[in-house]
């Protein structure tokens, strides 16, 4: 008999869906939206219902397996406990913990997926990677400027009179932001969208600025120039409840508006309308994304557009707002002591976009042994050369996933997980909106695939770390202690299914802000003490004609590898496209007209750092110098677009610079 069960999204998205699941005979039968949901209300994408295709498909990987001889053959999971636990212990005693390096990321919402990291701290420590790939630069900057990085509720979006999108490719990336805009829209909001691709967005806007990658923060500058110039600026807001605003004067004073707006491709006209906009057509609520701050000036760019919002007298309003992320829906969590990490006695940082320099550079101790969990390094970290010339460098390395990824194929040990509902956890709205849900355990895992969760207490077990095994009941209900204030326990969470977490709709109404003058501050000692510029900088994107003229004659166009529209990043290609599919290479109008590209020509795409080729496809209102090409393919499907991008780190936040990718392309033959 068919029976229906509440549960979520475990993807890695702005979203967190809530699911209706129907299952029979221990079969999930359909995936749909759950119409209670009071966010998502009953949408969902594509991927989320492939799903149920990645539970079932053939691939799947469903026993333990070792690499003998270059093959994988299959093992018990006693054989790889035993062989895992005694090369650590090993290791442990010769190099100490930290020649293990735990590297993952985030690609389950699952509150349980994050005990991993209670593991390695009751193990002793490790190396583990920190910053981001995702959004570092950005967080950093927010915390500079306001102390933390908060959002509005979103239902705040129909009391703006103007939305900006700055650079967040919202109908791909987070479809429900998209159907509140709409209905925004419908009642008269007005929507300016800035990106240098005419995304989906761009497309519904009733102004598109195509502006120069990387140039977010000099238009930032120019407006607020402008505003200031005309005396438009919050007087009150800035003399209350901000400092520093004369060292960002003093900064921006002498920039030449015509000069930048050449820079930048956006004529004096719309910056001007954009400076209006932000002071006569208040209060606007702008959605940034996360594209513009993967550049070597990253978070110099979020504080330009931090300084901007602020003094126009857009903060801590109804209808206002910065929203770039949400940490405060993470941080309900009683995580100190879930992870204990007082635990640990060693402990060594890596940072994400750089951890292959790091691998092969660590002598002291060396990486002797690697677990990849919760991602796919050699398709998702940039310069993948790089990459897999660090992970052929250790010795052991141990991949958690459900398939044959690139990185698993190069793993000595592949240890097969479940995927939700075939397990029990809370999952929780990362970068959007506040509500938790509750899944259940819906199926059986297929073959012998375990929960990440079981892989670590009997891995724990092996190891004899005593006091790390508790029930799952016991880790939701630690979690959940600081919500307990609240009425919000485990008996309430299963009762209702889905909790709304108290956390403010409309951050800095009080204003008073985190940062350590309870301001907000233009002018940071923190990040001056952390040896960064105090204010916002004009500094160039690394990859720029600004800055490496020489390398601009030879790569001239623009590289922007954005997430995929019907994947999330490598977990849904393999679904999608046949071997020996080429990823469309979209180009701009201008650069086919100089190329003498025509739409399905075989292109290649390069730099010194690697090529990959693919079939051209010409987009109207792009910007003019720049090219798209989809992350996340395998590299059975015609390489990654990692092999193009570069390992550097951002100016703050140890966040990447994905995106700060000079190239050039040529027709194949
Ligand atoms: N379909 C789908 N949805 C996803 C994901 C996925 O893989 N697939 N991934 C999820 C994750 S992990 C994340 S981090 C989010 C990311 O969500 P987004 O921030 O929306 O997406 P990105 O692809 O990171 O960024 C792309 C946008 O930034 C723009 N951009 C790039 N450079 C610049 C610039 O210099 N200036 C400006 N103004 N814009 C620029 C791009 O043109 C593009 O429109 O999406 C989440 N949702
Ligand atoms: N060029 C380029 N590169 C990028 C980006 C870009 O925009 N351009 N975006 C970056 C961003 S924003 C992000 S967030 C990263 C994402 O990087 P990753 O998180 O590495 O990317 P995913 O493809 O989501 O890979 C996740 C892997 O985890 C596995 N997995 C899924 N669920 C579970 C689970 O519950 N347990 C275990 N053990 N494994 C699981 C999946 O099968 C998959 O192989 O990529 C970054 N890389
Ligand atoms: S991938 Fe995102 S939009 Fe799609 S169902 Fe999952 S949470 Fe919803
Ligand atoms: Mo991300």
């Amino acid at each position: 008999m068919e029976k229906q069960w509440k549960t979520a999204c475990p993807l890695n998205c702005f979203d967190v869906c809530g699911f209706i699941v129907t299952t029979e005979n221990n079969q999930v039968v359909r995936i749909e939206g759950d119409p209670d949901h009071p966010i998502t209300k009953g949408n969902i994408c594509g991927r989320g219902k492939m799903i149920k295709d990645r539970i079932y498909d053939k691939r799947r990987i469903l026993f333990p397996l070792k690499k003998v001889n270059g093959e994988f053959i299959r093992i018990s999971w006693e054989q790889a406990l035993n062989e895992i636990s005694e090369k650590m212990l090993q290791i442990k005693k010769e190099y100490g913990p930290t020649a293990i390096l735990h590297s993952y990321d985030y690609s389950s919402g699952g509150l349980l997926k994050e005990l991993d990291k209670r593991f390695f701290n009751y193990f002793g420590g490790m190396t583990e990677t920190v910053g981001s790939l995702c959004w570092g630069a950005g967080i950093q900057a927010q915390t500079y400027d306001f102390g933390n990085s908060l959002s509005h509720a979103i239902e705040d979006v129909f009391n703006a009179k103007t939305i900006v999108v700055w650079g967040r490719n919202v109908t791909s990336t987070n479809m429900h932001l998209y159907s509140f805009i709409q209905e925004a829209k419908s009642n008269g909001t007005s929507l300016i969208v800035i990106d240098p691709l005419k995304n989906g967005i761009a497309k519904k806007a009733d102004l598109h600025v195509p502006i120069r990658p990387g140039m977010d923060g000099m238009l930032a500058f120019t407006l607020s120039k402008i505003i200031i110039d005309n005396g438009w600026h919050d007087k009150e807001f800035i003399q209350q409840h901000t400092i520093g605003f004369e060292h960002f004067v003093k900064e921006i004073q002498t920039i030449d508006i015509e000069y930048i707006s050449k820079e930048i491709n956006v004529d004096i006209e719309m910056i001007q309308k954009l400076a209006y906009v932000y002071t006569q057509q208040k209060p606007v609520m702008t959605f940034l994304g996360l594209g513009m701050q993967r550049y070597a000036n990253g978070g110099n760019t979020i504080r330009a557009i931090d300084a901007l919002v602020a003094l126009s007298g857009n903060i801590g309003i109804s209808g206002g707002g910065v929203n770039y992320a949400n940490l405060a829906v993470g941080r309900s969590f009683n995580w100190a002591e879930l992870l204990e990490e007082e635990k640990r006695e060693a402990y060594r940082t890596f940072t994400r976009p750089t951890q292959a320099e790091e691998i092969l550079a660590a002598n002291d101790p060396p990486i002797k042994m690697m677990f990849i969990t919760r991602s796919n390094v050699v398709t998702q970290l940039p310069q993948t050369a790089r990459t897999m010339e660090a992970l052929n460098k250790v010795e052991i390395k141990v991949v958690i996933d459900m398939f044959m990824t690139d990185t698993a194929k190069m793993a000595d040990y592949i240890l097969p997980s479940t995927f939700v509902f075939e397990e029990e956890d809370i999952y929780y709205g990362s970068m959007f909106h506040r509500v938790m849900r509750y899944g259940p355990k819906l199926i059986d895992p297929p073959g012998e695939a375990w929960a990440d969760l079981k892989i670590w207490t009997e891995l724990a077990k092996k190891l004899r770390l005593e006091g790390f095994e508790k029930t799952i009941e016991e880790y939701f209900e630690i979690a959940l202690q600081s919500l307990n204030d609240y009425g919000i326990d485990l008996k309430t969470l299963k009762e209702k299914q889905q909790i709304e977490l108290p956390i403010p709709a409309i951050p800095w109404e009080s204003k008073v802000f985190a940062t350590p003058s309870g301001k907000f501050e233009f002018y940071s000692e923190q990040a001056e003490q952390e040896g960064l510029p105090a204010t916002a900088k004009i500094i160039y994107p690394n990859d720029s004609v600004q800055l490496q003229p020489k390398l601009k004659e030879k790569y001239p166009y623009h590289l922007l590898t954005i997430h995929p529209n019907r994947s999330l990043h490598s977990q849904h290609q393999f679904l999608l496209y046949k071997k020996g599919n080429k990823p469309f290479v979209m180009v701009s109008k201008e650069i086919a007209a100089n190329r003498h590209l025509k739409n399905g020509d075989p292109v290649s795409v390069y730099n010194d750092r690697g090529k990959i080729e693919g079939l051209v496809k010409i987009q109207e209102g792009y910007h003019r110098d720049t090219i798209m090409i989809e992350e996340g393919y395998w590299y059975e499907l015609g390489g990654h677009v990692n092999q193009l991008t570069s390992n550097g780190k951002s100016d703050m936040g140890n966040g990447s610079i994905l995106y700060d990718c000079a190239v050039m392309i040529e027709k194949i033959g």
